[in-house]
């Protein structure tokens, strides 16, 4: 596929072996996960239905507004987004499905930025990130899972140029410091330090809306588990492929993120 990658620096992806929570564990322990929500209630609840089935002990909503259809399970807080990210014991924040574009949304990726925390970005957080958002963020882990379409939005507003989709990611981690999962049928992941990861490819039974918000939250709650970004993106791609393989043909995104729970069992 043409690299420019050192041979050395690109690995593929092996299947991940899931143990069981430690005998002394407790939710906390397990990793208490914010998803911060926005405009579209659909999108974060599909990412906090996989998350509670991933790895993370505690999994909280933090929106502005009711969701009367989330599962009881969900711990939902609408206390001002700076004060509610102020909880020492958040492990990981989600931001970006659902979150929509406008001036809100905006303020909230500021907010979760600034707070400094292990924080995975999807979707619509994609579009509204520049790079000076970055700026002041220091060694905390952040990852981004981009689609083609945002993987492309990304490269223009850090200027990188056009290339082979692995040289693209990596090009993108060391310009941005994150760690870029750049989905689709051909997933690879990049870190900043220049390691890079392709995976076998999933169904394509994925191509169907909300399947990305379920991936987020996968790696969101695995990064909320462990606190490890590599390891996080990689254990998210292996469940969510699992998973599809296990919902059989024609799943619905909700479907996949209930199948989270056998692929676990899978993978243990
Ligand atoms: P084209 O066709 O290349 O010109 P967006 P989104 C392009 C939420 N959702 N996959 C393509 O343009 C998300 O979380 C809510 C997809 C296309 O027109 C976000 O908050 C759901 N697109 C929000 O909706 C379930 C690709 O990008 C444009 C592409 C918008 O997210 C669904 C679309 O990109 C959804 O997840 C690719 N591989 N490559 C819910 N249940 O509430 C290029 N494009 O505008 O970012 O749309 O991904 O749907
Ligand atoms: P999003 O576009 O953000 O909803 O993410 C879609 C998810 O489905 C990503 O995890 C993609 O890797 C996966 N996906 C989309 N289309 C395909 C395909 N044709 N084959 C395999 N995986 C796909
Ligand atoms: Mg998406």
């Amino acid at each position: 596929i043409g690299l420019d990658i050192e041979p050395s620096n690109c690995v593929l992806s092996k299947r991940p072996h899931f143990a069981p929570p430690e005998p002394d564990s407790h939710k906390y322990r397990r990793g208490l996960l914010a998803i911060v929500a926005g405009k579209m209630p659909g999108a974060p609840l599909l990412s906090a239905k996989a998350a509670m089935r991933s790895g993370a002990g505690y999994v909280k909503l933090l929106s502005d507004h009711s969701h009367p259809d989330a599962p009881a399970e969900l711990v939902v807080a609408d206390d001002p987004l700076d004060r509610a990210l102020a909880d020492e014991r958040i492990d990981a924040i989600l931001i970006g499905p659902g979150l929509g574009r406008d001036e809100a949304a905006s303020q909230r990726l500021s907010e979760v930025l600034a707070a400094g925390r292990p924080t995975v970005l999807d979707a619509d957080a994609l579009h509204l990130l520049t790079p000076d958002l970055l700026d002041t963020r220091g060694k905390t882990p952040l990852i981004m899972s981009p689609h083609e379409g945002e993987l492309s939005r990304l490269c223009k507003s850090f200027g990188i140029g056009s290339g082979n989709k692995l040289n693209t990611a990596s090009c993108l981690a060391k310009s941005s410091g994150a760690f870029i999962l750049a989905k689709g049928p051909d997933t690879v992941l990049a870190s900043p330090e220049g390691q890079t990861m392709v995976f076998p490819s999933g169904s394509s039974w994925l191509s169907t809306a909300g399947t990305g918000d379920v991936l987020a939250g996968l790696v969101a709650s695995r990064l909320a588990h462990h606190g490890d970004a590599m390891q996080a993106a990689e254990e998210g791609v292996w469940l969510h492929h699992e998973a599809a393989r296990l919902a059989g043909p024609g799943f619905t995104a909700g479907e996949l993120a209930d199948a989270v729970r056998t692929a676990m069992a899978q993978l243990s």
